[in-house]
């Protein structure tokens, strides 16, 4: 098989480089490892910036999204058991933020994929990626067992953290820096009606997270121990620990009921750098991963696939390699300034095993300042809203 650019993952990253491609003419196989069911059934992101919104909507993928999606003008900060603070975007930044599911905007995008006659190959083994460094990469990988290659003008890694993409970039051209928090989140997907706001909660037993998927669709989640199981929450403590880390009149309004989903993730802050080499480019998790504190890792994947798709086109449209030149520098920016953002909301809102009273006292007086000091306040909307592109 030939075709101009071969992307490896079809996670939102993936998918959505398609798409963008597509509609401007830059042809693109897409090769997943697993099958589409497993990829539509995993439960991640909530929280879109309103850079993100506006560019799904160029993508021609925004119409379900702006019939079922929630507009949050303000999202909620909880701490001390009764204060409380309203990172108000639309009043500082002019922006809402979006509440629509991860999982809604993979269909949404293998939908669109479908309609374009697009070609995603699901189910693809060992996809490999050769010749990086020359004006001829080509891709391997294995389907039904039989050995296929696509030749290829360039490679896009989407692949996640754990793909191979990154994993082929040699170890003296790559540079990691990383932080390893040691603590994660145990989420709950429940049928029940979410609370009117995201409200992010800070409280002596550990953080935790009201957020939403529709109507009838709540998503939740609390601090836990690094060694946690999900067989040692049932739902009856998974809703009495969430309910204790809120004020009594906001716990009093959470609605309970059977999760249909429980799950543990760690939490990480991740960047390699550069973000390309020769003739492959890596965009979303395959490069970077932060904390989901600040909801960003979909956010930026999003940004790098406008940059990624940028560069394409200007290459394939414009006759000019510049962008892809300069896309690793572009895109680190912004990676850097969410990875920041990240890590500063994780360590103001969650407890840390040897933290001290002198820490604690540090983290109190943060969100007294946020509550109290408009500059403070108009800071942090600016960066949770997303910089611009
Ligand atoms: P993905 O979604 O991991 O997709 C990568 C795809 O590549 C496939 N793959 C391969 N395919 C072919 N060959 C290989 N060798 C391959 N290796 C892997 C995988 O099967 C997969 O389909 O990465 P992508 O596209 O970069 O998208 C990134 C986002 O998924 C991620 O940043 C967010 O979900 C992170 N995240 C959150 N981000 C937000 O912006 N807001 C949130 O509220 C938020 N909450 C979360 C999150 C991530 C979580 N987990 C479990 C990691 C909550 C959780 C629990
Ligand atoms: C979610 O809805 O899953 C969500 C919302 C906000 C975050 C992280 C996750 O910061």
């Amino acid at each position: 098989m030939k075709t101009k650019v071969v992307i490896i993952g079809g996670g939102p990253a993936g998918l959505l480089l398609s798409q963008v491609l597509d509609q401007r003419g830059i042809e693109s196989i897409v090769l997943e490892r697993k099958s589409r069911e497993y990829v539509l059934q995993r439960i991640r992101a909530g929280v879109l910036e309103w850079g993100s919104v506006e560019f799904l909507r160029e993508a021609g993928i925004g119409e379900r999204m702006d019939r079922e999606g929630h507009l949050h003008d303000g999202t909620g900060i909880v701490w001390s058991g009764k204060n409380h603070c309203v990172l108000d975007t639309k009043k500082y930044t002019g922006k809402p933020m979006m509440a629509y599911g991860q999982t809604a905007i993979t269909e949404d995008l293998y939908a669109a994929r479908e309609a374009m006659g697009g070609t995603v190959i699901d189910e693809a083994d060992d996809a490999t990626p050769h010749g990086m460094l020359t004006d001829s990469p080509y891709v391997t990988f294995r389907k039904n067992g039989d050995e296929q290659r696509i030749d290829c003008d360039f490679i896009a890694g989407c692949d996640g953290f754990h793909g191979i993409s990154r994993k082929s970039i040699p170890a003296d051209v790559l540079r990691s820096f990383e932080r390893v928090y040691p603590f994660g989140w145990l989420g709950v997907m429940s049928e029940t009606p979410p609370l009117d706001d995201i409200i992010y909660a800070s409280h002596p037993r550990g953080f935790a997270l009201a957020s939403q998927r529709n109507p009838m669709l709540s998503r939740y989640y609390i601090q836990c121990e690094l060694d946690a199981n999900v067989e040692d929450w049932p739902d009856d403590r998974f809703w009495d620990e969430l309910k204790i880390r809120y004020p009594k009149e906001i716990a009093d309004k959470i609605v309970t009921g059977p999760s249909i989903e429980k799950s543990i993730a760690p939490l990480r802050s991740f960047v390699a750098e550069p973000m390309s080499h020769g003739r492959m480019f890596l965009a979303g998790d395959s490069a970077h991963i932060v904390p989901p504190t600040g909801a960003k890792g979909l956010n930026l994947a999003i940004s790098d696939v406008f940059y990624l798709s940028r560069a394409l086109t200007a290459f394939y449209n414009g006759n000019d390699a510049s962008y892809l030149e300069s896309y690793s520098a572009t895109a680190l920016k912004r990676v850097w300034n969410a990875a920041r953002l990240s890590w500063y909301l994780t360590t103001l809102l969650h407890r840390f095993p040897d933290q001290t009273d002198f820490d604690l006292k540090i983290q109190e007086n943060d969100l007294e300042y946020l509550a109290n000091s408009e500059n403070a306040m108009r800071n942090l909307c600016e960066q949770y809203i997303g910089l611009p592109f």
